[in-house]
């Protein structure tokens, strides 16, 4: 049921102690060995001396993701080359990519977060983890690599992409539990229907340990239901140190944040202001053991909350909601704020129509015009186009309900929308700024 029971249920009155000792540490790490961090520091009038308290942490200046382009690729490790052991990338949607480092020692400590969620999420060692996260430059195949091994389970280290071969290999080798994006979870089903095989008695598969992109409680049922497994969420960002910085246990209620390796806060985005605990902002986090690429009250633009109340599995770190959305992800359209998972949640209520969509913005008429793509579910297309219409005016009057403004629905035929084997891509914007 744990890992590391010790860590994942100290008292927090301990957890604090440990935070405040390690992040003293981090702070000074980062003062004398990175001058990104000196010169900000100094620029704030802060000196490592200074932290005396864990509310100390906001007398310290932001981490964007600016800065790390601003010091690419290596400017931010704070050891030499030749104590990195491992490189990774993270390319984003604009501008030079984000480069992060491992030592031998932050190696050891992902290994370690790994396994941990992984067994948090339903894994044990008897396990066959079909991984299907890519392999490379992106954290997730190599991150649940190292935990699965970590762990003692069989890892199938498949990455994604050519899915056909995942089915036959999942059916043939007997996986238990899968890894991967959630909506490579639901292609992954799609395409086992169309090889005619049932999860139900072809698969093994138990559970699943998805992540990397947002998705919502409706996704998670569609998940389920398609593939007869618990699926579960898990959380990370490259900077920080990649999948497995937060995790929900089996109770489904919130993803345990690794308190003892990092420190959440909340903040508004607008103001950076802390925002109190069950209110939702954006996240923050301080690496407090990594020592390649200690990062610094480091600006995720995700979006969710926190809360310390009690977790009924007995591990005692904070648990974050699931990500609604990022500050970066939210369009504005006619001045008001979308998040592609409100339109998401609409579909999957409504039902008949497949979990894949694409939002499409145009300005026609200097006016911002919002289509929704929605796959129809095939029995639906085959029936009478009467149906389809009544369809698309439902499918219409509950997103702008739930959105306040008016949007056009285009009702596509199944299989219309190009499948993602990583993170989806669900919107194209077309505007020009
Ligand atoms: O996506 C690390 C990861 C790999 C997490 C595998 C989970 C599983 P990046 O490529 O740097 O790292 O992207 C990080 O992905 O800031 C979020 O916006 C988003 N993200 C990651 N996990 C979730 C999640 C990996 N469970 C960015 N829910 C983050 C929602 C997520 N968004």
């Amino acid at each position: 049921m744990y890992w590391n029971q010790k860590y994942e249920c100290l008292p927090r009155e301990e957890l604090k102690q440990l935070q405040l000792e390690r992040l003293k540490i981090t702070v000074e790490r980062a003062f004398y060995n990175v001058p990104h961090y000196r010169s900000v520091m100094q620029a704030a009038g802060i000196e490592p001396d200074d932290i005396k308290s864990l509310d100390d942490i906001r007398k310290l200046p932001f981490t964007t993701k600016e800065d790390l382009r601003n010091n690419y690729p290596y400017g931010m490790f704070a050891v030499p080359l030749s104590e990195i052991v491992r490189i990774h990338s993270s390319s984003g949607t604009t501008g030079k990519p984000t480069v992060v480092g491992y030592t031998r020692n932050d190696i050891n400590v992902w290994a370690e977060l790994m396994a941990r969620a992984l067994v948090s999420g339903g894994a044990t060692r008897k396990d066959v983890i079909h991984n299907a996260y890519g392999y490379g430059l992106f954290t997730g195949g190599l991150g649940v690599h190292y935990g699965a091994e970590r762990l003692g389970a069989s890892v199938i280290p498949i990455s994604g992409g050519n899915t056909k071969r995942q089915v036959m290999i999942m059916r043939d080798y007997g996986s238990t539990i899968l890894t991967c994006t959630p909506s490579y979870a639901l292609y992954i089903a799609e395409v086992m229907e169309e090889m005619g095989v049932d999860p139900k008695k072809d698969i093994k598969l138990r559970y699943g340990i998805f992540g990397a992109e947002p998705w919502s409680e409706n996704m998670r049922q569609e998940i389920e239901n398609k593939l007869d497994i618990t699926a579960i969420d898990i959380y990370g960002l490259s900077e920080v140190i990649g999948p497995g910085v937060a995790v929900e246990c089996l109770y489904k209620n919130g993803l345990h944040i690794a308190e003892d390796h990092f420190i959440v806060e909340v903040i508004d985005p607008e103001t950076g202001e802390p925002l109190p605990e069950g209110e939702k902002g954006e996240l923050v986090f301080t690496s407090l053991t990594k020592e390649g690429l200690p990062i610094i009250r480091y600006r995720t633009r995700d979006i969710a909350s926190i809360t310390t109340e009690p977790c009924p599995c007995g591990r005692t770190h904070a648990r974050m909601s699931r990500v609604s959305g990022r500050t970066d992800d939210m369009l504005i359209i006619r001045g008001v704020n979308v998040f592609p998972s409100q339109i998401e949640n609409v579909l999957l209520e409504i039902g008949y129509t497949e979990p894949h969509y694409l939002l499409v913005v145009d300005r026609e008429n200097n006016l911002d015009v919002l289509t929704v793509w929605v796959e129809v579910s095939s029995k639906l297309f085959a029936d009478e186009v009467r149906k389809l219409e009544q369809l698309g005016r439902k499918i219409q009057e509950e997103i702008e309900s739930a959105l306040g403004i008016s949007v056009r629905v285009k009702l596509v035929e199944p299989k219309t929308i190009e499948r993602s084997e990583g993170k989806a891509k669900r919107v194209i914007d077309n505007r020009k700024f």
